[in-house]
């Protein structure tokens, strides 16, 4: 398999779980300003979406959307207990999270990352932002993970997406249970892998 992704951006949750799941694959930096690849591949021949994630399966067929290759990944390894079965209840509440992250957190940054954003729309995208943040603070008070007791490609997610509050200056001060958590997840081994290669940390 290869994964196109671009360090830091959402990809990295794919690129965390490929990892988790003890996955052999080879990660490909697109540089999303050119849509080129270090080797001049055109990520537009991969993904006609023009964007990262995308999973080139070994057959040469190409997954995209993080979500779903989350999903993917996760049960093509369920022994690595990431996401709950298909069928159960918990598998749609684990659906659910990642429904949210992806339209409600993920795309909620959208404005943030246009240069030409004007400072009101950007105050608007900060305070709705707040409130999903609300929402999750308030689950992970009383829980140590989405899913309840056990890590999942949904936790995957939220830490990828909640790295770019640093980018875009939102303190998450506010919300004490973020710190602990986000702490955690940084320090599993599949994390700090996925981020070294991505060059994120050292
Ligand atoms: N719907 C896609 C969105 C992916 C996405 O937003 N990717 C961003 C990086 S985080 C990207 O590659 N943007 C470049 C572009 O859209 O041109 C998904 O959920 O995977």
């Amino acid at each position: 398999m290869k994964l196109y992704y671009t360090p830091g951006a959402c990809s990295l949750a794919a690129h965390i779980v490929l990892r988790e799941a003890g996955f052999k694959f080879e990660p490909v930096a697109v540089d999303l300003s050119t849509k080129k690849t270090a080797s001049g591949d055109d990520l537009l021949a991969i993904n006609p979406k023009g964007y990262v994630p995308a999973l080139q399966l070994d057959d040469g067929q190409v997954l995209t959307e993080d979500q779903v290759i989350l999903q993917y990944l996760a049960d093509l390894k369920p022994e690595a207990g990431l996401a709950s079965a298909f069928g159960t209840l918990e598998r749609y509440r684990l659906m659910e999270w990642l429904a949210f992250i992806a339209t409600e957190v993920h795309k909620g940054f959208g404005p943030l990352w246009n240069p030409s954003t004007p400072e009101i729309t950007r105050q608007n995208a900060v305070a709705l932002l707040s409130r999903r943040f609300d929402y999750l603070a308030k689950t992970l008070e009383q829980q140590p993970w989405l899913m309840g007791s056990r890590y999942s490609i949904a936790d995957a997610y939220l830490f990828t997406i909640l790295g770019w509050t640093k980018i875009h200056q939102v303190e998450l001060g506010r919300w004490p249970a973020f710190a602990p958590y986000l702490g955690k997840i940084a320090e599993r081994p599949a994390v700090r892998e996925a981020m070294q290669v991505e060059g994120l940390i050292r």
